[in-house]
């Protein structure tokens, strides 16, 4: 008899699962798009699984040595967010990674015999530059959030006036986003390139954007990589609805300067005109 308690009942599961189906329905993840990664603590895992005990192993591509021991749980390769909440052994799973990095243990689900998400590299390797610099850094998220995507087709993508667009759409974007929003050109995603340019933005911005794709965004734990997505977004809503008409009033670069002051964010002072 297991004195394991019931994975579906663990708080990162519960957590994983409603964070899909809340992006879904933001329709954000169509059909088998984004995905996520959140490392999870050994302690907080072997009250529900044995953590050295593999179901199978896989293949990580990637030499992913820097996280040998490290527990995650993903998101399936080809799986759809909309299907989680009703199946989440088969649309998740939960991973060490192990050997020399280049492999991982599966300790749950992807039950049909089902990989990770293909962004696996993209993600790996941005845990390990968000960690270099935040060791409390926990999760990465990738979603294809509709105006963001949208707005990388009619804005300029230098990070600095694509930063200072989103700041200027609503008050609280510069406060929750004062590091602003990497950006990469339309790459060929699933592949290691796409990964280590990613994990280069990683290092200098929580969130990237991948122009005509999507957004890669961090955090600290779900709620905080979903809510920096979130005002990324909100604030690409915004742009995308006023939709080319004049401007008459806006967040003028001195009001960003006391906003940021006001609320003691460490904002990038020469993303503004002062
Ligand atoms: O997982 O979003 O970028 C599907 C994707 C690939
Ligand atoms: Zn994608």
């Amino acid at each position: 008899m297991s004195n394991k308690k019931e994975i579906l009942t663990a708080p990162f599961v519960i957590e994983t699962i409603r964070t899909c189906s809340n992006m879904y329905r933001l329709g954000w993840d169509e059909r088998n798009g984004g995905n996520i990664s959140f490392m999870l603590e050994e302690k907080d895992v072997a009250e529900y699984l044995d953590v050295n005990k593999a179901i199978r192993q896989i293949e990580v591509k990637f030499d992913a040595r820097e996280l040998l021991g490290k527990i995650f749980i993903v998101t399936g390769t080809g799986k759809y967010f909309k299907n989680v909440e009703f199946d989440p052994a088969k649309n998740l799973g939960i991973i060490r990674i192990t050997g020399d990095g280049a492999k991982a243990d599966v300790l749950w689900g992807f039950s049909d015999g089902g990989r990770p998400t293909s962004e696996l590299p993209a993600h790996l390797m941005s845990h390990i530059e968000r960690l270099k610099i935040d060791p409390s850094h926990r999760v990465i998220m990738h979603t294809h959030s509709t105006n963001t995507l949208a707005m990388t087709y009619i804005h300029e993508l230098s990070e600095r006036a694509f930063t200072r667009t989103l700041w200027q759409m609503s008050t609280e974007c510069i406060v929750v986003f004062p590091d602003g929003v990497g950006i990469l050109p339309w790459m060929l995603c699933g592949n290691d390139e796409i990964g280590r340019a990613t994990a280069k933005k990683m290092r200098e911005f929580r969130l990237c954007v991948w122009a005509m794709h999507g957004i890669f965004g961090s955090g600290r734990d779900l709620d905080e990589a979903f809510g920096l997505i979130e005002t990324v977004e909100k604030g690409a809503t915004i742009y995308m609805n006023i939709g080319g008409r004049k401007i008459l009033n806006t967040i003028k670069d001195g009001e960003l300067k006391i906003l940021a002051e006001a609320f003691g964010v460490n904002y990038r002072k020469d993303y503004l005109d002062i």
